[in-house]
């Protein structure tokens, strides 16, 4: 049982807590093996709005939704109101732009690094693009993710390829309206698989900077190494004042899109003490942008994102739970089992009534699964979007 005063900290920690959904979570999506169709995915932007807004619905802490330009915006710019209205009409609001300058022909040996001019001012052009879209929709921030890499060692200049980078992050960040941020997401491999050009946090760091002022890091928790510290990175990423945000996951073995927190919750924990560690200290708000980049193609995914959401929630409030002044004392003096029990006897509280007790207060169901699940909205989206589902490709249980 928490006490009171436990009780107000996790109040707080979710009042002031939202987490972005993708609008590309909510698509048949599958692996390059195959797809498994689900007959009730989202088949248009509008329907992926749709969805989206359940999940905000029922969670009350997802009202906005990450979109992929090439994917949600079929006229490029020209959607972009329709796109903002359609986002209203469900109850949300349009969230980070994420460019694709990774999907057209052209950029078959890169985009900001392709050795030809004429692909390089291309991509420059679709961020810029994305960037007018950001200032129709009052997106904050421009997020980007890059496929540019080698396959095999020698067939390309690593360095002229990083000059490249600074060259157009830079053009790019130049045409940033105020309070706009562009985002640099990093990963080790794929689709290249002998050098990625922004491998890692310290390459994407250093691009940010390159790019401007407005530059921060993005960290994927999918993007790491087996065994990589995650939260030493957001820890240095915030001391340096470089992080920008999430997009959050969890992998087994690489990026494999997993739940977040299915595989290790107090990895997520350990995130979030370093976030609330920082703000506590310095008494700053990170303005911190959480996002969710995951698409299953097994899982339900209305469902699977309300268990997104509601894990994120329960490791945040976790979070709120760690003593800190009583934290940093035993780290100052040595007490090492005591810092490491004062840790982990936040990890291990049952925060779930505290989260239900939160939800009833804003008028919320307390399970929103459940909740969400006796709405009936997937029989209805099943029907609706069935045929279509079935006419995009291969059939479904
Ligand atoms: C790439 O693996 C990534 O993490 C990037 O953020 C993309 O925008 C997203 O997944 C969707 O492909
Ligand atoms: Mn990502």
């Amino acid at each position: 049982m928490l006490s009171n005063a436990q009780e107000a900290a996790v109040w707080k920690a979710l009042d002031a807590f939202n987490i972005e959904v993708p609008s590309w979570g909510f698509a048949n999506t599958g692996t390059r093996f195959g797809k498994f169709i689900q007959a009730e995915a989202a088949t248009t932007i509008e329907e992926k709005l749709s969805d989206a807004g359940q999940v905000h619905k029922f969670t009350g802490c997802c009202p906005s939704v990450a979109v992929h330009v090439l994917w949600d915006f079929p006229q490029g710019k020209a959607s972009a109101p329709e796109v903002q209205a359609l986002a209203a009409k469900y109850g949300v609001r349009v969230g980070a732009i994420n460019p694709n300058v990774f999907q057209d022909q052209i950029y078959k040996h890169g985009s900001l690094a392709n050795p030809d001019a004429e692909v390089r001012r291309a991509a420059v052009g679709h961020i810029l693009d994305c960037i007018e879209i950001s200032s129709v929709t009052g997106s904050r921030d421009i997020s980007l993710w890059f496929t540019d890499g080698s396959n095999y060692p020698g067939t390309a200049s690593i360095r002229e390829r990083k000059r490249l980078f600074e060259e157009g992050l830079r053009a790019a960040h130049d045409k940033l309206a105020d309070g706009q941020r562009l985002l640099v997401e990093y990963k080790p491999f794929e689709p290249a698989f002998y050098h990625t050009d922004i491998a890692d946090w310290g390459m994407a760091l250093l691009l940010a900077k390159a790019a401007g002022p407005k530059g921060r890091v993005l960290v994927d928790t999918g993007h790491h190494y087996q065994a990589q510290n995650i939260e030493q990175i957001v820890a240095w990423l915030l001391s340096e004042g470089m992080l920008g945000g999430f997009h959050f996951n969890d992998r087994r073995y690489a990026d494999d899109d997993l739940t977040l927190g299915s595989i290790d919750p107090y990895q997520v924990f350990r995130i979030f003490h370093e976030i609330r560690f920082f703000e506590w200290e310095t008494g700053k708000d990170a303005g911190l942008a959480y996002m969710i980049d995951q698409s299953h193609n097994l899982k339900s995914k209305i469902e699977e994102m309300i268990q997104t959401a509601v894990m994120a929630q329960a490791m945040c409030a976790k979070a709120a739970l760690v003593d800190l002044e009583a934290l940093g004392g035993f780290q100052r003096s040595c007490e090492l089992i005591d810092a490491e029990e004062c840790l982990k006897s936040a990890f291990a509280e049952d925060v779930r009534p505290a989260l239900g007790g939160w939800r009833k207060s804003k008028g919320l169901a307390e399970d929103p699964l459940a909740a969400f699940r006796a709405s009936g909205y997937l029989a209805q989206a099943g029907r609706e979007r069935g045929a279509k589902n079935k006419m995009a490709g291969g059939s479904y249980a």
